[in-house]
């Protein structure tokens, strides 16, 4: 742990892929700060996260594409699944052995993947266009992830969930992978409640995993305070009934 609260750059509105970051954070009770979403007068807000972006603010190391990133001391680090990688031993949220930790990193980057195929039902033909002017693109699109791509990940999650014993994705223990897996889960539920609804008789196993941890006690407790963002149709996982129809 360093002895500075870890400072989270993520954008203020959106849970996002902000999100995964700050679940283990609070599972954990770690100090943190939420820097976007902080007063600019304390030296918050989006200004602040645009600085470590265009290098204003000088970085040992690469300066972040985007965020979500997290600065620990002096060490500044982007990508979700990098973040994860550095976050889970300081946080008590990975084993000891080098073939868990690998594991875990693997199932992070397999989560990455979903995450922008996620990301395309509502963005499938540019990142700049609102998703208004990509309505019929996202429809089709998300005719192929509802039936083909969303099965085939949460049916590999789901295998290796039991494979695992069906207790935890990876390890004896509960990790960043699970905590990663409840907000898919979430996520999926909150976006593509008929899919996930439909979905869901086949993936027992990642439903009860969802359960499990939105009742860890500090989870709970921060899933109930208003740190926890409500989904929203400016984040990720956004819910427009006709895609769920698609
Ligand atoms: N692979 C990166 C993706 C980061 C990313 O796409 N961040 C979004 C917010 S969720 C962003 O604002 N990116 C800036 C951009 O793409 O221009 C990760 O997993 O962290």
């Amino acid at each position: 742990m360093t002895a500075q609260p870890y400072e989270l750059f993520y954008w203020p509105g959106i849970q996002g892929r902000g999100e995964f970051i700050r679940l283990p954070l609070e599972d954990a009770g770690a100090a943190y700060v939420d820097v976007a979403r902080q007063p600019e007068e304390q030296g918050g807000g989006v200004k602040a996260m645009f600085r470590w972006m265009s290098g204003e603010q000088k970085v040992d190391g690469p300066q972040p594409f985007g965020p979500p990133f997290l600065k620990a001391g002096d060490l500044v680090i982007a990508q979700t699944a990098n973040i994860l990688q550095f976050l889970a031993p300081r946080l008590g949220l990975v084993g000891e052995s080098e073939g868990e930790r690998l594991h875990a990193h693997q199932l992070q980057l397999t989560i990455a993947d979903f995450v922008v195929e996620i990301h395309g039902t509502h963005h499938p033909i540019a990142v700049s266009l609102y998703y208004d002017d990509q309505k019929p693109e996202s429809k089709r699109y998300t005719g192929h992830f509802v039936g083909e791509r969303m099965p085939k990940f949460l049916g590999y999650f789901e295998k290796v969930l039991e494979k695992n014993g069906g207790e935890h994705m990876v390890g004896r223990a509960v990790s960043t992978v699970d905590l990663s897996m409840f907000q898919i889960i979430a996520g999926l539920e909150y976006a593509f409640p008929r899919a996930l609804g439909a979905l869901a008789e086949r993936i027992p196993g990642l439903m009860a995993l969802r359960d499990r941890v939105a009742a860890r006690p500090r989870l709970a407790a921060y899933l109930a305070s208003p740190r926890r963002l409500p989904f929203n149709e400016h984040g990720l996982f956004r819910r427009y009934p006709e895609l769920d129809e698609a």
